[in-house]
């Protein structure tokens, strides 16, 4: 490959990037893929998601949303009438596509080590359409060195030469799923590649519809940013977590504490206690550091010491609602309990890894009678059976001896819950303000 050929593919590339001409592949259309590639389409890029799942792909090329950060008619519009946006699972159409970025899932094993066979599969996809001239991205989240280590052998194995042939970066999402202010298009983006030249591809990329897109050295570097960027959440919740375990020993309200210590405007942040930590993100991407830093014969205990804590939180709470139930003379056992929220987080429909199942299946275990109720997610399987949210009124209030708030959505009255509630155990503050039958009120 003379040096002219190599920078033509790039600058081709970014010819097309400018003028918006390249075919954009998104493979993964899910709460990171999706939102990607409504804001490539929204700018004019012809794009074409991938996903396995082909009634996503139905539903999509349709014109229907199934991801709350995307607004109905944006994609509507784009797939139907600007005929910009479309899905496929056809893996053949990959060739065509002069940028891929690859937003699967990256789970954990059973036994909290790196689960890359999403990331490994699609990239074996790519590999097989690889084609010169191509940009390759991946943003799944991973350990320092997936890009090195894994995807860059998987593709050159096609004998096609990386920084001459294609060009490879990584680019970790940071997609907070609920936020209204903080979306993929105004939220900074950090860039790393495999050489200089892919820098510059990527940067010209991710510039035509990312406010500010940040370039680093390497693509470890920008793996590295990305589980600093969770550790550092899951650290923080964890602190608070082990707070208000002791708070409850120590019989002190852990809330007014840290709302106090939220009052210092420098050197804080607000992170608080909750029933666990879920999300596909804070409870999983740490655990891929921890299990990187096994290879240098280092031993992260911040991160594990935080994954211990904040997987305990479940089991606290049941503790305390067995606590406060026998305060009133009754028992866990064949006791009503309602929950309210099954969704990971406040104001988000996404249930899995969500704590309050674990919450759910702990005081279920006892022998309680469990109902729940969630605005945002209508049924949840669990172990086997599924359960359907039941309507939050006076009259499924009365029947429960215990109402624990699990997640604090917004659109929940927590006035009217307090009001025809007996008992509130209250994990999430969500019943902060409320002045009517605090009595009724415990706080985690
Ligand atoms: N949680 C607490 N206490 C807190 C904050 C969170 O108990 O103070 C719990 C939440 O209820 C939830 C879990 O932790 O169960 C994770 O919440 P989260 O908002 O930190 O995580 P995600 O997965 O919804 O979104 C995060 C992003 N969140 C923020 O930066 C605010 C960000 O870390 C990533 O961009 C994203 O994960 C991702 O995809 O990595």
């Amino acid at each position: 490959m003379t040096l002219d050929t190599l920078s033509t593919h790039k600058t081709a590339l970014i010819r097309k990037f400018e003028n918006r001409t390249a075919l954009v592949g998104v493979v993964g259309l899910g709460y990171v893929g999706l939102p990607l590639a409504v804001e490539k389409a929204k700018v004019g890029f012809k794009v074409l998601g991938f996903d396995r799942n082909a009634t996503r792909v139905a539903e999509i090329n349709l014109g229907v949303n199934y991801i709350e950060d995307v607004k109905d008619e944006e994609l509507r519009d784009l797939v139907l009438e600007g005929h910009l946006l479309e899905a496929t699972s056809e893996w053949g159409r990959l060739t065509a596509m002069d940028a891929v970025v690859i937003c699967v899932p990256t789970p954990l094993t059973r036994n909290l080590t790196p689960d890359l066979q999403f990331v490994e599969t699609v990239t074996r996809e790519v590999a097989r359409r690889l084609r010169p001239g191509q940009f390759i991205c991946l943003e799944s989240t991973s350990y320092p060195g997936t890009t090195e280590e894994v995807i860059k052998p998987i593709l050159e194995s096609t004998g096609l030469r990386e920084g001459e042939d294609f060009h490879l970066a990584f680019s970790p999402e940071r997609v907070d799923p609920g936020n209204k202010r903080y979306t993929t298009k105004n939220t900074s983006k950090v860039v790393g590649a495999a050489c200089p030249a892919s820098l510059e591809v990527a940067l010209s990329f991710y510039r035509q519809t990312i406010l500010e897109v940040i370039p680093v050295s390497s693509a470890r570097i920008a793996e590295m940013v990305k589980v600093f960027e969770n550790t550092f959440r899951a650290v923080n919740i964890a602190l608070v977590n082990e707070l208000a375990m002791l708070c409850d020993r120590m019989g002190m309200d852990v809330w007014e504490a840290l709302d106090a210590a939220g009052t210092k405007p420098f050197g804080i942040m607000p992170f608080y206690p909750g029933p666990g930590v879920g999300g596909h993100c804070i409870p999983l991407d740490p655990h891929y550091l921890e299990w990187k830093a096994r290879e240098y014969g280092f031993n992260t205990r911040f991160i594990a010491l935080a994954g211990e804590i904040n997987r305990r939180m479940p089991e606290f709470v049941v503790g305390k609602a067995m606590r406060l139930l026998s305060d009133h003379g009754l028992g866990l056992k064949s006791a009503r309990v309602l929950a309210l929220g099954m969704a990971y987080k406040k104001d988000v429909d996404d249930a899995r890894e969500s704590p309050s199942a674990e919450v759910l299946s702990l005081l279920q275990a006892r022998g309680a009678r469990v109902e729940y109720h969630d605005p945002h997610v209508p049924r949840f399987g669990a172990g086997g059976t599924e359960l359907r949210s039941v309507a939050l009124d006076a009259e499924t209030l009365d029947r429960a001896d215990l109402v624990i708030i699990l997640t604090d959505h917004t659109d929940v009255d927590y006035a009217c819950v307090v009001r025809h509630a007996h008992l509130v155990l209250d994990t999430r503050n969500a019943t902060r303000g409320l002045v009517c039958d605090r009595e009724k009120v415990v706080l985690l």
